[in-house]
């Protein structure tokens, strides 16, 4: 089986909808077909001011939406990634094959940096992108499933691989972003040409996936939208009910252009009340999944123990490959 590793930031207490459409649906659905790898990357989150006993709760948290939304334990690697020392060692080795303009040049890093303020941006914030190299480097995936937002990242870890096996030794597997067109990019239901974040400017364009139904289900039915009354797929002059009809057929299973004909001739209100129904009805069964799983932390830890030996497995025997091919003395 073709491996897939992937890896979600445990910063915020729910992950919201664009990293369910954009990524996890993924994950889910890749785990029939490949030998999935799948990290709750803890230590990406303190790049950024943070604090420690949130930290913890949103690792559980996460790990918790991870298996509620169907990642199977038995059958994917489900880990943390600071239990696997690996990471932080690889990511040393990459850090000394990336040059500082290549590294400078990441737009995610400037765009949060310009938002933070030079003085509080971290060397770590800066050095994340070499991280995420090494995260996924380390398992030797042929792809790594994310949004859209993530290409350039995984062109830089592309790069370093490519780097790396020319200057060493032929070592890593050159990922691919395995990256799904329709819900690459979820937008803000507010701003519906920014893409929904969890540092949004209003938290009305966010649907979180472990907020109240009943105030997710209002997000949609306020979706900013067009003066028009089509209601048609046409990002460029529509990118509100664009974004709803997106969201609408990842949840449904129906196509786009299923629901076009559906809703000819029908109101903006329409959609969105059907949208919210079929929202809700797709949030509230995964909440109560969440809840069972944080009510046995011992449970939920022991399980995310067992994946972190598993993960190591994998990690350390590609960590001393690459030890061993950039001259390191392996201890007597
Ligand atoms: N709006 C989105 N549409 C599609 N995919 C998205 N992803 C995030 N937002 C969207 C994908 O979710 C996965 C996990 O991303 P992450 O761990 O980087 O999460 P994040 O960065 O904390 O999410 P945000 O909201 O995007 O954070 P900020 O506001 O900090 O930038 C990734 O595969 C990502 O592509």
């Amino acid at each position: 089986r073709p491996r897939v590793l992937s890896g979600i930031q445990p910063t915020a207490d729910s992950f919201h909808l664009g990293n369910y459409l954009g990524a996890l649906r993924q994950w889910v659905t890749l785990q029939d077909t490949h030998d999935a790898f799948y990290c709750v990357v803890d230590m990406h989150a303190i790049t950024v001011e943070h604090d420690p006993k949130a930290l913890r709760r949103r690792t559980r948290v996460s790990a918790a939406q991870l298996l509620a939304l169907g990642i199977d334990p038995e059958r994917s690697t489900l880990f943390v990634q600071s239990h696997v020392p690996e990471h932080a060692q690889l990511s040393w080795v990459m850090e000394c094959l990336t040059g500082f303009g290549e590294a400078s040049r990441m737009t995610q890093f400037k765009d949060k940096s310009v938002r933070q303020g030079a003085d509080r941006v971290t060397v770590g914030l800066f050095t994340y992108p070499v991280l995420q190299a090494a995260d996924i480097l380390l398992y030797r995936p042929r792809a790594v499933p994310v949004g859209e937002d993530q290409r350039q990242h995984l062109e830089l870890t592309r790069d370093l691989a490519q780097r790396f096996n020319s200057r060493f030794g032929r070592t890593f597997v050159v990922p691919e972003a395995h990256i799904v067109k329709d819900t690459a990019k979820v937008y803000d239901l507010q701003d519906p040409t920014s893409k929904m974040s969890k540092s949004a400017s209003s938290p009305a364009g966010l649907i979180d996936l472990l907020d109240d139904p009943k105030v997710s289900a209002k997000k949609i039915r306020s979706a900013v939208t067009d003066t028009g009354r089509e209601i048609v797929y046409d990002p460029e002059n529509k990118a509100g009910i664009s974004n709803l009809l997106v969201i609408y057929s990842a949840l449904s299973g129906r196509s786009v252009a299923e629901l076009e004909r559906e809703y000819e001739g029908r109101g903006y209100g329409d959609l969105k009340k059907d949208l919210a129904e079929v929202l809700v009805g797709f949030v509230t069964p995964v909440q109560a999944r969440v809840r069972e799983y944080l009510d046995d932390p011992a449970e939920l830890d022991k399980l995310l123990a067992r994946g972190a030996e598993r993960a190591r497995e994998v990690a350390s025997r590609t960590l001393r490959a690459v030890y061993d091919r950039v001259g390191f003395l392996s201890p007597a």
